[in-house]
């Protein structure tokens, strides 16, 4: 027998079928402030994956190996993928892409503030794929099961090709902790940099978040974002641990009786600074992106064209 919840229009039906598990989908009735909420979330998330291509897309032409080179253009390539299918998932809401777009570029719409900090070095392209692809499949991972239809099913794709990334990330920290002392240097002094905004990729304190309480009502979000960073330092500071490596945190540690590391306290004075616009490479980052989607105008008015000789070949031959 079908257990779905029937459709009929009206928030407590919707919450009903919330309850129950079901999956929204695109031509579902929705209370307007979901489809609000979930355009903000998972346009903010495609902005994050291509916006996150210019800290890694500055070592492309700098990579130590042509294998290195070969697997970060790959990895570079991946995040472009994952910026299409959640800008696809998004316009399943019914909105357009230039309008995402001109979020990004007018603020109105954020990205993950952790793409704000400059790449230096190349163990930094070790550090991304460590902690930040980390960070993201930790969050994406508890995404896949998301309410909204189109949003968890790009998630399952999308973590798959987070863990490779991860695992890339690892392997040059690991083959650094491995080499001369200058090299180790260089990924401690990643790690130093790169350690306290990876815990800001979780957003607020659980109490501080907006949109949480909401958001976990609808199941947009399945866990809160205290929740999530827990569980990325207890990995991460046994990783780290691992290849010999010290994470920049004087109150790290082991507590027995929760049976989770306790660490220091984050500093929300540089999170806010850096969602509000200000962060070292906020200005830069969405330069580059305006400028990029300028020059890139041609290849849009060459596909609207195609399109529409598409479109009109086809209704000749209905
Ligand atoms: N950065 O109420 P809250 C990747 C904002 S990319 C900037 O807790 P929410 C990768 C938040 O938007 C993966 N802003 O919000 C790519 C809100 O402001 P608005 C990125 C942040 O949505 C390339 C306000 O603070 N992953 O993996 O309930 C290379 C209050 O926050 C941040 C995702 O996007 C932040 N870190 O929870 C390598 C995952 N945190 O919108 C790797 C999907 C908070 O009211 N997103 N804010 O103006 C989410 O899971 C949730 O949106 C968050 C925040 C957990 C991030």
């Amino acid at each position: 027998m079908d257990k779905r919840v029937a459709l009929v229009p009206g928030e407590q039906t919707f919450q009903a079928r919330i309850d129950a598990e079901e999956k929204i989908e695109p031509k579902d009735w929705m209370p307007e402030k979901y489809r609000q909420n979930l355009i903000r979330q998972i346009s903010q998330h495609a902005h994050s994956e291509v916006i996150g291509e210019q800290p890694e897309g500055n070592w492309i032409t700098r990579a130590p190996s042509l294998e290195r080179k070969a697997i970060l253009m790959a990895k570079v390539q991946d995040e472009a993928g994952h910026g299409l299918y959640l800008y696809a998932a998004t316009e399943t809401l019914g909105i357009t892409r230039e309008e995402l777009i001109d979020r990004l570029h007018t603020g109105a719409s954020k990205y993950a503030s952790i793409f704000n900090y400059p790449s230096l070095t190349w163990a930094d392209i070790g550090a991304i794929g460590w902690l930040v692809d980390s960070a993201a499949i930790v969050n994406q991972v508890s995404l896949q099961n998301t309410s909204y239809g189109p949003y968890a099913r790009a998630m399952v794709r999308i973590c798959k090709e987070e863990s490779f990334h991860q695992r890339q990330g690892y392997n040059i920290m690991m083959t650094l902790m491995n080499g001369s002392q200058v090299q180790r240097d260089m990924a401690q002094d990643a790690l130093d940099r790169w350690w306290w905004p990876s815990l800001m990729m979780f957003g607020p304190h659980d109490g501080e978040s907006a949109h949480s309480a909401q958001s976990m009502k609808w199941k947009i979000k399945r866990r809160s974002n205290d929740d999530l960073r827990q569980q990325f330092v207890d990995q991460a500071v046994q990783q780290a641990e691992a290849i010999g490596l010290v994470v920049p945190d004087p109150d790290l540690q082991w507590d027995d009786a929760r049976g989770h590391y306790d660490f220091g306290a984050i500093d929300w004075e540089e999170f806010e600074r850096v969602i509000s616009g200000n962060g070292p490479c906020n200005r830069q980052r969405l330069a580059h992106h305006k400028r990029a989607h300028r020059e890139g105008a041609w290849v849009r008015e060459a596909m609207a064209v195609h399109e529409a000789k598409q479109r009109l070949s086809n209704e000749d031959v209905a």
